[in-house]
């Protein structure tokens, strides 16, 4: 074996514990690792699902760039029982056709187990705040975080989300929250919202003086569009955010906004999932149109994921839309802001249209209120929107959700 060869091999078990291994069913299947050296070898790793004709379906695409294999060596993957890993060297005249090949189609999760893969690729560790967070300084907080991100690095696609139990702080600075918003819904928030409310307080335990459970706000979602929460220990990159809702998952926290400051926070917590994301997805027009968004992310070049996440932004985070003669707020953002919420729909912001080709290059800040918001006709027709522009992302494949395998189905367009 010469050097090359054991450099990668190195990284070979490394990576295999942190990366993303795809499943061969298709050209979006295939994760591609490379590895150059010094004696002009190039090496990479792939994985594929354990079905017949994988290896070939996969040594095809090598085949149809003209990349000449120089060295194939095979195992069981750790990672994933019913999977293999490649290791496969290639003439360096072929770094180029390689670099393509990487380049055709990032992973992205097949089956609804593969989100566990997300859990420990928080963006900057979960449990660490900003040195500007409110909590920063306070200790008794920060412990409290840790405990919070240990539940969502454990959890794992099926189990039950565990029950916390929150401590009168916590449940004081909920309560505070949710007061003074319910004076606005009524007037502010869309119908949607204010029709599913009523009945989160029925069945959800949404009190004052008790913050509801993510298990069981999850199965009533699940009842009603299908929708599931899994609870995450932080920010999760676009692409893997966004690839949940494919799956009707939304990734949710679990702890709350820190006391001294219950009005406001840039994180996502608790009080913003419940009260504002929570209600919408209970709406299966909503619904449809979140999956719609996750379905077009999956596979889709980086740009394209940016442009997406903009999308998302300025509709399930801070979207208005029209309801009658009147504007209403239906964004997530708006729903657990009281200050926002009502500033929203007075005439300092500027509305524009919601078109997707437009909406997705806006700017925005994500630390103050929203200079420029866009308002949707109806989820209908923003839902038939994102998929008109979902057409214009360059993928060679077209995506499909099978709801009874809980997989992706992949439509060859080649
Ligand atoms: N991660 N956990 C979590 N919660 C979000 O709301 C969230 C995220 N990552 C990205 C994101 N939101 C959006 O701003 C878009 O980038 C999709
Ligand atoms: N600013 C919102 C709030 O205070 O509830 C949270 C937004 C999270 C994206
Ligand atoms: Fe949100």
């Amino acid at each position: 074996m010469d050097a090359a060869h054991k450099k990668v091999n190195g990284n070979y078990g490394k990576d295999g514990e942190t990366e993303e291994p795809g499943t061969g069913r298709r050209r979006g299947s295939m994760y591609l690792e490379e590895e150059t050296n010094k004696s002009e070898v190039i090496s990479c790793i792939f994985s594929l699902k354990e079905e017949v004709g994988a290896l070939a379906r996969g040594l095809r695409l090598f085949e149809e760039k003209g990349i000449n294999l120089t060295h194939i060596e095979s195992r069981p993957s750790g990672m994933k029982k019913d999977q293999h890993e490649f290791f496969i060297s290639v003439d360096s005249s072929c770094s180029q056709a390689l670099d393509e090949l990487k380049d055709t189609v990032p992973w992205f999760p097949n089956d609804i187990q593969d989100l566990d893969r997300f859990a420990n690729q928080i963006l900057s560790y979960g449990s660490e705040l900003d040195s500007d967070h409110p909590g920063f300084t306070d200790p008794v907080y920060r412990a409290r975080r840790k405990e919070f991100a240990d539940i969502a690095f454990n959890y794992r696609h099926g189990q039950i989300i565990p029950r916390v139990e929150y401590t009168e702080d916590e449940k004081v600075t909920w309560g505070t929250v949710l007061k003074e918003l319910k004076t606005l819904y009524p007037t502010h928030a869309c119908r949607e919202h204010n029709r599913v409310f009523p009945l989160l307080e029925k069945y959800c335990g949404y009190r004052q003086d008790n913050i509801p459970q993510l298990e069981d706000v999850s199965r009533f979602l699940q009842s009603c569009t299908g929708f599931r929460l899994r609870p995450v220990a932080g920010l999760l990159s676009s692409r893997d955010f966004l690839a949940g809702l494919a799956f009707r998952v939304f990734h949710s926290t679990q702890y709350i906004r820190h006391s001294s400051k219950p009005t406001y926070t840039p994180e996502p917590d608790i009080c913003h999932e419940l009260l504002g994301h929570v209600p919408l997805f209970a709406d299966s027009g909503f619904a449809q149109f979140s999956q719609e968004i996750g379905l077009a992310s999956l596979g889709a070049p980086d740009e394209f994921i940016e442009k997406l996440a903009t999308v998302y932004w300025f509709t399930v985070e801070f979207g208005l839309c029209k309801q009658g003669s009147e504007t209403k707020a239906f964004g997530a953002g708006l729903l657990s802001s009281f200050g926002e919420l009502q500033y929203c729909l007075t005439d300092k912001p500027k509305v524009l249209p919601f078109d997707p080709t437009k909406t997705s290059s806006q700017k925005y800040p994500i630390t103050e209120y929203q200079p420029v918001y866009f308002v949707a006709e109806s989820f209908e027709d923003a839902k038939e929107k994102v998929r008109k522009f979902a057409n214009t992302i360059p993928r060679p494949f077209t995506v499909r959700y099978n709801p009874y395998t809980q997989s992706i189905e992949v439509l060859d367009n080649t």
